[in-house]
C-alpha cells in the first residue's frame, strides 16, 4: 500500500490522506464514479492545458482573448481611477493584460494555488507595468480568501476568464459567485468568461481534438494517481469520451473502461464493468440570458455584455 502525505500534512497528521487520495477514493466509491477536474492540473496537467488553448477546435481561449482585446476598456469604462484587480485562478495571467493597459488599475492581485506561475507572472507583470503594485495570494479560490488590505478607497474589480465558471454546476457556481460578491465589497464589479450554448459538433470537437491533446490531459488523471498515489491502473484499459448532454447544457469528459477490470488506490480496490465511466469533468454552457439570470440569484447585475460575431463566447461586467 502507498499512501502519499503531503509535506504540509505529514507532521500533524501524518495517517491523514492527501486531498487528492481522498479525493479518489470518494470518488470511485460513488454511483456513477466521477473524479473532481480540478486535479487535472499537476505540472503535466498545466502543460496539456496550455497546448489544449492552443489547438484550432479549442476556440474558448482564443475568442474570449479576442474580445478582451477589443472591449477590455469599454468594460470597465466605469470603473473608478486606482481599482484594485483581484483575479480567481491567475494561472499565468496571460489575459490580464489586456484589462491592466487600460490605465485605471492601480494594483493587481493575482490567486492561484501554484506559487510558481503566480511568481512567474508577478515578475512579467511588473517589468511591463512599472507603476503596478502587484500582491500575489498563494490560495484555492473555492476556498477562504481574505484580500490583502486595499489602497484607501480602492475599487475591488474581480476577474474571472476561461469560462472556469462553467465547471461548477449552476448552485455551486451561484455559491462561488455570491462569496466573490462578499470579498469584493460594495461597489464590487466582476468581469467573467462565459462559454454559449452552440451547435453540438462544434461544442464536442473543442473537448475531442483531432491531435488527441484533451484525451491526453483526461487521461492524464490516471497518471498522476499512479504516479503519486502508487495506485495500480491499466492506463491504456481507459479511453477518453467526451458528449454534449443537452438537458444539463453541458459538455461531460469521461474515462471509459475498455473491459471489466479492477483499479487499486490508497489500499482499496474499485471494480468496472466494460464500458463504464468515471465522469471527471462537467463544463456549462449558457446562453447570456440564463447566466445573467444565475448571477442575479447570487447579488450580480449584469452592466455590459460583450461577445464576439459569431457568439461562441461571453464576457460580462457584474455590478453588486
Ligand atoms: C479551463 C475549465 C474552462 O472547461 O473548457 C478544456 C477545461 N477541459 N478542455 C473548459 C478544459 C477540457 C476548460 N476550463
Amino acid at each position: 500500500m502507498s499512501i502519499a502525505v503531503r509535506r504540509s500534512e505529514a507532521v500533524p497528521h501524518a495517517h491523514r490522506l492527501s486531498d487528492f487520495a481522498q479525493a479518489c477514493l470518494d470518488g470511485l466509491s460513488a454511483t456513477p464514479k466521477t473524479l473532481p477536474c480540478r486535479f487535472f492540473y499537476d505540472a503535466r496537467g498545466s502543460d496539456l492545458f496550455e497546448e489544449i488553448t492552443r489547438l484550432p477546435e479549442y476556440y474558448p481561449t482564443r475568442v474570449e482573448t479576442g474580445i478582451l482585446d477589443r472591449c477590455g476598456s469599454s468594460l470597465l469604462a466605469d470603473v473608478r481611477d486606482g481599482a484594485t484587480l483581484v483575479e480567481f485562478g491567475s494561472g499565468s495571467s496571460a489575459k490580464t493584460e489586456l484589462l491592466l493597459r487600460d490605465g485605471r488599475i492601480a494594483a493587481y492581485v493575482p490567486i492561484d494555488v501554484s506559487p510558481t506561475a503566480l511568481a512567474d507572472a508577478a515578475t512579467r507583470l511588473r517589468g511591463r507595468f512599472p507603476g503596478l503594485d502587484v500582491q500575489p495570494l498563494v490560495a484555492d479560490f473555492t476556498g477562504d480568501l481574505r484580500l490583502p488590505p486595499l489602497r484607501r478607497g480602492s475599487q475591488a474589480i474581480g476577474f474571472f476568464p476561461g469560462s472556469t465558471i462553467g465547471n461548477f454546476p449552476p448552485v455551486e457556481a451561484v455559491t462561488l459567485l455570491r462569496r466573490m460578491a462578499d470579498l469584493l465589497g460594495p461597489n464590487g464589479r466582476l468581469v467573467i468568461g462565459v462559454d454559449l450554448q452552440k451547435d453540438r459538433k462544434r461544442l464536442v470537437a473543442a473537448y475531442d481534438d483531432a491531435a488527441g491533446t484533451t484525451a491526453a490531459f483526461n487521461l492524464n488523471l490516471l497518471v498522476r494517481m499512479r504516479r503519486e498515489l502508487g495506485a495500480r491502473i491499466d492506463i491504456d484499459g481507459f479511453a477518453h469520451r467526451a458528449l454534449y448532454n443537452e438537458t444539463a447544457n453541458r459538455i461531460e469528459m469521461h474515462l471509459a473502461s475498455l473491459r471489466a477490470q479492477r483499479i487499486e488506490v490508497a489500499g482499496e480496490t474499485f471494480d468496472l464493468d466494460p464500458g463504464e465511466t468515471i465522469h471527471t469533468e462537467n463544463s456549462y454552457k449558457y446562453t447570456p440570458e440564463r447566466f445573467a439570470e444565475l448571477a442575479g440569484v447570487a447579488g450580480w447585475s449584469m452592466q455590459r455584455l460583450a461577445t464576439d460575431d459569431d457568439r461562441l463566447f461571453a464576457v460580462m461586467l457584474l455590478a453588486t
